[in-house]
């Protein structure tokens, strides 16, 4: 093996970090593991009981990390058989670094958990939750003295909004491949000699630091921690218990008291020295901002207006757009081909044509959405739709950050493939980049209004969107089961909001625009070349009648319209005007029927997009999986174009 190999081969072997979350119920650990598993989180049962948790895989900053969501637990002495299991499986090394959950709002009392893992020799970290409801009760938190007490990171995570969890899992990362040690709290004097001596006891069984661990559970009368013990030897278990009676009495408490209320004590003063309450809090604007747009029935509600709000305008302004740019471009293209004589104008006419095509789509929808999408994207809002979307998503096998290409993608779906490279994992830019193709973007979202909404009316625009989302959904769902990998969470880290700095707009826009510039723009050119040609030599017809069995004879649909689909693809833009120029009308129902308009728009939503989106698939994915995701689409466009040819020949006419 050379060098390099052996380098890589390493880094895949390095074992992957196992993290659990333990907290108190209710403290927002199953929110928070949520926000972090993958889709196909699995719930296990501790082996041999009926105690379940759930594990999953995530990626955290390139990084795999194991996750566990532990059941509820108060003490680390354990007070029922969940807590017992839980406990066992902890002491056993099951974990190589632990997330202490605590709810902020209700801060001294979860403190002393803290305290009781400080003891533990498992790394562990805090992510102090519940930061906005300790807000809104006027409870601020220092967390930098609360992390210097207790000797471990401190992270405030706001669970239900996704705040934090990248950083603190980062931290139990690190903590975990450092060995992170906490503070060991101080006791009392006669306490912490009634340690060593149990400790001392142990020493010959146990090493070090788990002798004074084991020492602090027995001194506790804690169950878990006896039977340890005495499976090392009876003889040793009832020297310790006889300290520990021997320190009940000197303290006159119950034999299990004397740990716990020293340290409430320290709790308590721990609390004291970093929790201050002010009265009337006022809300911070974050909070309330969140508040509505993370609300799980209003935050959805605002996006689908933001999308709609941005769909419509860059629709109604980009198709007027697009007509300015086209129009003197095709007049130019003409008075270019009547200059030139034969074949040379016919070149020149392709040439004109395309580049004012690909003017066509790059100023008019391209340059508005992307910096529309930058702009969401750094103000924060975009990563918060994202996280809404994210349950959703899960259903269908990906995760929330694809909600972004897939957004994207009503658009235009060049920049939505070029940008689910921002996803981390392989298996999920693949699932997003196959998805991207059933969104229907921008050219398509014409067809579908100039046909269906000037023929039947919004009400059955929207009805194809929702088929589109389903049939989208279905896909993914089946793609999820078939495209190999594992299923991994991925973090998203939901960033405050902000004023964007112009310029990292500006550099986002230009980073994706370029994409389509290099490779997709060119190829329109050569398309519309090729088109050109087509028309010169009047070929159009023998195409026409080639694609015939297919255009006829399995969608039922006039021979004419045969180019239009095939060459649709080289400029989908186009598809409707060319429609028009195909049948020699623009009124379409004047020569085809109800069935074959919707059979028509049915294939032309689902079937390829065009050529640029082909280029910039080939060039993300590569050839096999472009050729995948091309059948796919012709598969599930035809299928789909069949049941509606059948259902309307059945119930229309
Ligand atoms: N306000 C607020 N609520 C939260 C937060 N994290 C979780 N919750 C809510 O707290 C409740 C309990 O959360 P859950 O994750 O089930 O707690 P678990 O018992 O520790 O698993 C749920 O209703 C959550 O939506 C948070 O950071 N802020
Ligand atoms: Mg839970």
């Amino acid at each position: 093996m050379n060098p390099i190999d052996l380098i890589f081969s390493s880094r895949e072997n390095k074992p992957i970090p196992r993290i659990a979350l333990l907290g108190q119920p209710n403290c927002g650990k199953s929110t928070l593991f949520n926000s972090l598993a993958g889709f196909k989180a699995e719930t296990g049962n501790f082996s041999g009981t009926s105690v379940e948790f759930t594990e999953s895989m995530a990626i955290v900053a390139g990084r795999k990390v194991r996750l566990f969501d532990l059941p509820g637990t108060y003490s680390l002495v354990p007070s029922d058989e969940a807590e017992a299991v839980t406990r066992r499986w902890l002491d056993q090394g099951s974990v190589d670094a632990l997330i202490l959950v605590l709810d902020a709002s209700v801060l001294s009392r979860s403190l002393e958990l803290a305290l009781e893992l400080a003891e533990t020799e498992i790394p562990f970290v805090v992510a102090l939750n519940m930061m906005d409801d300790a807000a809104r009760k006027g409870i601020t938190i220092d967390v930098d003295e609360l992390s210097r007490r207790l000797g471990v990171p401190v992270v405030p995570t706001v669970a239900t909004r996704g705040q934090g969890v990248v950083r603190v899992v980062t931290e139990a990362i690190g903590a975990a491949a450092r060995h992170g040690r906490a503070n060991r709290p101080v006791y009392d004097r006669d306490v912490d000699s009634a340690v060593e001596q149990v400790a001392a006891l142990m020493a010959g069984t146990f090493e070090g630091s788990r002798a004074r661990y084991l020492a602090v559970r027995i001194l506790e009368a804690d169950p878990v921690a006896e039977e340890i013990v005495a499976g090392a030897g009876q003889p040793v278990l009832d020297a310790a218990v006889q300290i520990r009676r021997g320190l009940a009495v000197e303290h006159g408490w119950p034999e299990d008291g004397v740990f716990a209320s020293h340290r409430h004590a320290i709790a308590v003063d721990l609390f004291e020295s970093v929790a201050r309450v002010v009265r009337n809090p006022g809300r911070p604007i974050r909070d309330r901002v969140d508040g509505v747009l993370m609300h799980p029935v209003l935050g959805p509600l605002v996006a689908l207006g933001v999308l709609a709000g941005f769909f419509a305008v860059s629709f109604f302004a980009g198709s007027a757009l697009s007509e300015l740019v086209v129009g003197p471009f095709k007049a130019f293209g003409g008075l270019v081909e009547s200059r030139l004589p034969g074949i040379a104008g016919v070149l020149a006419r392709g040439t004109v044509d395309g580049i004012g095509g690909g003017l066509a789509i790059v100023l008019p929808y391209l340059l508005p959405l992307l910096f529309f999408m930058a702009l969401l994207e750094d103000v924060g809002y975009l990563p918060r739709a994202a996280f809404l979307m994210d349950g959703l998503l899960h259903k269908v096998g990906l995760h929330g950050r694809s909600a972004i290409p897939l957004i994207m993608g009503y658009g235009c779906n060049v920049p939505a493939i070029a940008g689910a490279r921002a996803l981390e994992s392989r298996r999920d830019r693949l699932l997003t980049t196959l998805l991207v193709p059933f969104v229907p973007c921008s050219a398509r979202t014409v067809v579908i209004l100039a046909l269906i909404g000037a023929m039947f009316g919004l009400k059955w625009v929207l009805a194809v969107y929702v088929m589109n989302i389903i049939v989208a959904a279905v896909v993914g769902r089946v793609l999820s089961s078939v495209v190999p990998g594992e299923s991994i969470g991925l973090l998203m880290d939901i960033p405050p909001y902000r004023l964007p700095p112009l310029k990292s707009v500006a550099a986002k826009v230009w980073f994706r625009i370029r994409s389509f510039l290099i490779s997709a723009w060119p190829a329109l050119v050569a398309a519309s070349i090729l088109m050109a040609l087509l028309e010169y030599w009047g070929i159009q017809d023998a195409a026409n009648r080639f694609l015939s069995p297919f255009t006829e004879g399995v969608l039922g649909l006039p021979a004419a319209v045969g180019v239009t689909l095939v060459f649709g693809i080289f400029r989908k833009e186009l598809t409707i005007l060319m429609l028009f120029a195909a049948l020699g009308t623009t009124d379409v129902a004047s020569v085809m029927t109800t069935t074959q308009i919707i059979t028509f728009v049915v294939f032309v939503v689902f079937y390829i997009p065009c050529v640029a989106t082909i280029i910039v698939q080939v060039k993300e994915t590569g050839l096999k999986w472009t050729a995948v995701s091309v059948g796919l689409n012709v598969l599930v466009a035809t299928a789909l174009a069949l049941l509606a040819r059948l259902a309307g020949s059945a119930f229309i006419a």
